[in-house]
């Protein structure tokens, strides 16, 4: 006698995509046949197993009254605090064993059921049919309509269409649908972020009415020699297509040439359109452009474009995948406003909705398909899905069930096979069919290293000089490679401090023509909303395979809030630049756009003496050409004897558009006129000692044993200043466990950077100069750093020179190089001159203004979700904070937080910082780059921070 497990080989583990569901067509939000949402409130069960439960439940009459509650679209593990299991991240693993199509036993199954009744006013079954359709289920699900089974389907961020006319009632309708976590799907979904299961997008009813529209293709081709626009909409149910502003009425399947405005992300013109069939009127909102291949290069309309790009995977801290439309536009509108350009949908098709957006807003677009198996690679990928003819069916069905779907946005100009797949036949059968059905597109897939199936070079985190040795076209390849251009499909890993090196990055895309831009990894931190935290990233909910906060690497905060990330990047992208050294007078605009000249810009300039703006006005500027630049003759300068002065030009929208108000800044640019003084103080004043165990020197009171100070002026000072070479390593400094090359975060900590020792050589009073030698080393290590503090005064001010000589083989560089000290915790607010108002490292300081700021102590710190280094702001000439005044000889990097860095080291979530009675201080020479290892590569050698002799000045005083 044998028994057989009842999954096995069944709906769960089939790798086909299902079956019942309609062929794939396109998606449009509205028509005027009727619909009916069915989101809101669904009854749930979930079960350990796929078969712990019969499929009784779907029988009209079941009673499910003592069911949980469920809001549809949602995640059921992100519902029900916790009762209903929790959320796992993995970035590549498979998070059960790798045994393609088998799946767990343990397989959490929410069965779903929701009872409607039809609106009074929908249509008589006579009057046509209906269909059901889900826009998105991890990871599959069966689906019963009043007690009949209408089909099952795998591919979760893809649409299934099911025909259910003849099984509706007008009232009482059981709608029942079982949701397994785990599929012979889950292997082609193994892409870096939480695994969330659940009916996650929305489930519409749609009517049907005779004669309604089918699958239909809208071409709108866009000539830029003639300036005309060719529309053509192919549409499976003949009807009309009429577009007024453009006086078109023809029929489907006809050729219409008009003159038009032409779609680009930067002047998204969007036409009106409707498809009338003879049962229904489908709103059309057409784009003209075209997008080719030429002379080896990506255009859209007869110009070679730059991608300024990002990769989004959807998020919301509290709903997962579940996506509102309004954070949808959220998201749209805090690009637009970044100066970004482009979208990978990484690494599934967003919600159609999000499309429309980018179509209405102006975003390119790289569509990618619903497919990633990165966890074969483990294994060498052997047994991987897309190598083996059993799944291409699956494959092939994803690939259309996305280009039928997302096929008519001007916005989508670019599909994408997957992400992180190998290679193998499947993806040339994926790659063959989309480029058969929709030749107006680029095929893109970054595994495809010999660009056998892409029409474009697609790369992740090549470091510059492999960058710029493609842009030069030395990096040899296929005869096919070498003829096409290369874009980042990811780069900058944006993983909490950082990413650094953009600039550096631009500067190459712009360089070499074939560099087509790229696309930073990315858009948002996927953390968990979560008391315990603050957010939540992989492993605090017990997963027992998870990988940590690196769910957590965007340019934007789980609740949006801007990183300095996205600052940074914004201002290295922008769409204009203003440059000039000042001294001549002019300035140099350029105009970085692709299609669009500068009329939508205003300029205004000002002149900055010691930080304060003292005069300003308009900039004629005059309206560039794509590419053009020109230069501007600025007003005379004001005279700035003995001070800083400098200008700052700006560019901000001239009026309002879509996606922000007239006067918002897109672009600026400063020159200096003249030069800083470097602070002075000639030494007067001479150590006295003050008999009860300190030294006065100017004002400092110093600890007469230690040369230790204790008060500067009315301030007393703990703890320093000190020489500090530590910070809390940034995730970039740690880096990610897979690489080879050096990270320097381990061997920080490995050489004990972050347990120095100070050993007191030497305390020396002569005249004018109290005079402490220090050595300040790790134990267990020779090597070290000889410390002397120099302390003089004249009277009024105190300066400390720093001399630190490195002594042994140092071969990694510092993290920092400055001085700690405390203050009272009372030092609640900050003012500086220097880099602002943001954080600004080596490089990623490009965003960092020259000006005098403000702020408090608690927000100068840069929230992020996993503590570490943050809130630097670089360049600052002075600062003043707790009645102290820093002058920096040369300008230093100021930093100051309620926790030490030892606090901040040790902290794992944001709750983990609990502010202390102290205020701690950071004056730094230097500080080591960012860099991009959490991923990439590591901080280009020009932003390593070498040990090597360094001698730095700082006069204090009190503030007034
Ligand atoms: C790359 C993945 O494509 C992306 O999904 C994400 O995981 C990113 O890395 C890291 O955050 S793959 C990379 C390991 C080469």
């Amino acid at each position: 006698m044998s028994f057989r497990t009842p999954t096995a080989g069944g709906f769960v583990e089939d790798v086909s995509p299902g079956s019942g569901a309609l062929a794939p067509r396109a998606w449009y939000p509205a028509s005027d046949a009727k619909s009916l949402t069915l989101n809101g409130d669904w009854r749930l069960r979930v079960s350990p197993t796929a078969d712990a439960e019969d499929d009784s439940f779907a029988a009209p009459g079941f009673d499910a009254g003592g069911w949980a509650r469920v809001t549809v679209p949602g995640h059921w593990v992100l519902q029900g605090d916790g009762a209903f299991g929790s959320p796992i991240y993995t970035n590549h693993l498979y998070p059960f064993p790798v045994d393609p199509p088998r799946v767990p036993t343990e397989n959490p199954t929410g069965d779903h059921l929701r009872v409607f009744d039809l609106p009074s006013d929908w249509p008589a079954a006579s009057e046509g049919g209906a269909v059901l359709r889900f826009d998105g289920v991890e990871s599959c699900a069966r689906v019963w309509l009043n007690g009949t089974e209408i089909g099952g389907f795998k591919g979760s961020r893809l649409p299934h269409e099911f025909a259910v006319g003849r099984l509706l009632k007008p009232s009482g309708n059981v709608l029942a649908v079982r949701v397994h976590q785990w599929s012979a799907g889950s292997y082609l979904e193994d892409q870096d972020q939480w695994w969330l299961p659940g009916i996650f997008r929305d489930v519409t009813l749609l009517h049907r009415p005779a004669g309604c529209a089918g699958d239909f293709f809208t071409h709108a081709s866009y000539d830029h020699v003639t300036g005309q626009g060719t529309l053509r909409v192919d549409s499976e149910v003949a009807g009309r297509v009429a577009v007024p502003a453009l006086d078109i009425d023809v029929a489907t399947g006809t050729d219409v040439t008009v003159p038009v405005r032409p779609w680009t992300a930067e002047t998204p013109h969007l036409y009106d359109g409707e498809l009338i069939t003879p049962g229904e009127r489908v709103p059309l909102r057409i784009g003209f452009r075209t997008v080719e291949l030429a002379d080896g290069l990506i255009k859209v309309n007869g110009r070679p474009i730059l991608f300024k790009g990002v990769n989004r995977h959807e998020w919301h801290p509290e709903r997962g995948r579940a996506l509102d439309l309004e954070t949808m536009r959220e998201d749209v509108l805090l690009m637009k406003r970044h100066n970004l350009n482009a979208v990978r949908t990484s690494h599934y098709p967003p919600h159609p909705a999000f499309l429309d957006l980018c179509d209405e807003y102006g975003l390119w677009v790289i569509d990618e398909c619903d497919l990633e198996t990165h966890g074969f690679v483990e294994q060498g990928w052997r047994d991987n899905p897309v190598d083996d003819d059993r799944w291409t069916p699956a494959l092939l069905d994803r690939a259309a069930r996305m280009v039928e779907r997302d096929k008519n946005h001007p916005s989508v100009v670019v599909w994408s096979l997957g992400n992180e797949a190998g290679t193998g036949r499947g993806l040339t059968a994926m790659a063959d069919w989309i480029h058969a059905r929709d030749a107006t597109r680029l095929v893109h897939y970054e595994g495809d290293l010999d660009c056998r199936d892409t029409d474009v070079y697609s790369r992740m985190y090549a470091s510059h000089e492999e960058v710029a040795r493609i842009g030069e076209g030395l990096d040899g390849g296929t005869h096919r490679r070498r003829r096409l251009p290369l874009v980042l499909c990811e780069y900058g890993h944006a993983m909490g401090n950082g990413p650094g090196g953009l600039a550096d990055y631009q500067e190459l895309f712009e360089r070499f023509g074939r560099l087509q831009g790229g696309f930073v990894w990315e858009w948002i931190d996927h953390g968990i909303r979560d008391e315990r935290f603050g957010y939540a990233y992989g492993g605090d909910f017990g997963e027992a395979l998870h990988d940590g906060n690196f769910v957590c690497d965007g340019l934007v905060f789980p609740d949006r809030a801007p990183s300095p990330g996205l600052l940074e990047y914004k201002k290295v992208i922008e769409p204009v630049t203003i440059e000039g050294d000042g001294a001549d007078g002019t300035v140099r605009i350029t105009n970085k756009q692709d299609f669009a000249d500068l009329s939508a810009f205003t300029f205004t300039w000002s002149y900055q003496v010691d930080g304060e703006t003292v005069a300003s006005g308009g900039l004629g500027v005059p309206a560039l050409a794509p590419g053009a630049s020109a230069d501007v003759k600025l007003p005379s300068a004001p005279d700035g004897r003995g001070a800083e002065t400098g200008w700052t030009v700006r560019a901000s929208l001239a009026a309002d558009t879509l996606w922000a108000g007239a006067g918002h800044e897109v672009a600026w640019g400063q020159g200096t006129v003249t030069a800083r003084p470097a602070p002075a103080v000639t030494p007067a004043g001479t150590p006295a000692p003050a008999g009860d165990g300190t030294l006065v020197l100017g004002p400092g009171v110093f600890d007469a044993r230690t040369g230790a100070p204790r008060a500067i002026g009315g301030a007393e000072v703990r703890g320093g200043p000190r020489l500090d070479v530590w910070r809390a390593p940034t995730d970039n400094d740690d880096g990610a466990p897979w690489q080879s090359d050096i990270r320097y975060g381990p061997l920080w900590r490995k050489l004990g950077l972050h347990r120095m020792l100070h050993r007191l050589d030497a305390v020396e009073h002569e005249e004018h100069a109290l005079t402490v030698r220090t050595r300040v080393a790790p134990a267990a290590r020779e090597l070290g750093l000889a410390t002397v503090y120099r302390w003089t005064s004249d009277g009024e001010r105190l300066a400390l020179t720093v001399t630190v000589t490195p002594e042994g083989d140092w071969t990694v560089p510092l993290p920092r190089l400055g001085v700690r000290f405390g203050l009272d915790g009372a030092a609640g607010r900050v003012r500086w001159f220097g880099g602002g108002p943001g954080e600004g490292y080596p490089d990623t300081k490009t965003a960092s203004r020259m000006g005098r700021w403000e702020s408090t102590v608690d927000d100068l710190q840069t929230p992020y979700v996993r503590p570490q280094e943050n809130g630097a702001r670089a360049d600052v000439r002075w600062a003043e904070i707790g009645g102290l005044r820093v002058e920096g000889d040369p300008e230093f990097w100021f930093t100051a937080r309620r926790w030490t860095t030892e606090q901040l080291d040790a902290a794992d979530h944001r709750t983990d910082l609990v502010p202390g009675d102290t205020v701690w201080v950071n004056l730094d020479h230097g500080q080591h780059g960012i860099g991009s290892q959490s991923c990439g590569p590591g901080p280009l050698p020009t932003y390593r921070l070498r040990a090597e002799r360094a001698t730095f000045s700082f006069v204090f005083s009190p503030a007034n």
